[in-house]
């Protein structure tokens, strides 16, 4: 059944926050699944987002796969390229790189994908994603070779997601970047929840619980975390129900 995308808009009717624990497959050791699967299971966590930047080809579906037989959380891919798109998820995030200008992100790997995703039966869901600076080059800047947006100008990002939402995009995500140093800080999010009336997303650099719960407090229907687990899984003791 396709409806991870209803159950958010539900969630988010029913007043509930929404978590993603991120898994990039890269950094993610497959023996550790069963065991990090079950601090995620015991935690507030909603979804389970898996990508990266750089995975290497198959790698995607046997960490999804080994996640599927321990958890009913909906398994969502975030994908840094075609080559990360797996039947064994349900669902997919159709990122459009928004805050940039490299066709490739913003229609040509769409493009590939489709022959791909024709053999899934993928729960598709378009996705606006803005990638605003920090101060340290991430991943995604590197490998989409995109400028990311000026924090300072706050309404230039708004501009940006509005124009997403117009041409049909069902989720935003704003993106710090992985491992960021700073995260997105309460200013841009409620700015942009302001105006947006789709479901707003948030994550990078999200390393404490005050963090958290300030992207909640700004707006955030949904916070994603993803290293501060990979560098300490004791992160978990501020997720507990
Ligand atoms: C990255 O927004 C996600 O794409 C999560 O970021 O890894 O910094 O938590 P972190």
């Amino acid at each position: 059944m396709k409806e991870v995308y209803n159950n958010i808009l539900e969630a988010i009717l029913n007043n509930k926050k929404l978590l993603a624990i991120l898994i990039d497959p890269d950094k993610f050791s497959v023996d550790n699944t069963a065991s990090f699967i079950k601090k995620v299971n015991m935690s507030v966590a909603t979804h389970i987002f898996v990508g990266g930047s750089t995975v290497e080809e198959h790698v995607t579906e046997i960490v999804v796969s080994e996640i599927k037989k321990h958890t009913y959380l909906p398994v969502v891919l975030f994908p840094g390229d075609v080559s990360q798109i797996t039947k064994e998820a349900d669902a997919l995030l159709f990122l459009s790189l928004i805050s940039g200008r490299n066709p490739e992100y913003l229609i040509g790997k769409h493009v590939e994908a489709v022959s791909k995703l024709k053999k899934t039966n993928l729960e598709t869901i378009p996705t606006g994603y803005v990638l605003i600076e920090n101060e340290k080059k991430t991943a995604i800047e590197e490998v989409s070779k995109t400028t990311p947006m000026s924090r300072t100008n706050i309404q230039k990002i708004v501009d940006t997601v509005i124009a997403g939402e117009l041409l049909g995009m069902k989720l935003m995500y704003l993106e710090a970047g992985s491992g960021a140093k700073e995260s997105l800080n309460q200013e841009i999010i409620s700015s942009v929840k302001k105006e947006l009336k789709i479901p707003l997303i948030v994550g990078g650099g999200i390393r404490s619980k005050s963090e958290l719960e300030n992207a909640y407090k700004s707006g955030a229907d949904m916070v994603v975390v993803g290293t501060v687990l990979e560098e300490d899984e004791s992160f978990f003791d501020n997720l507990q129900m």
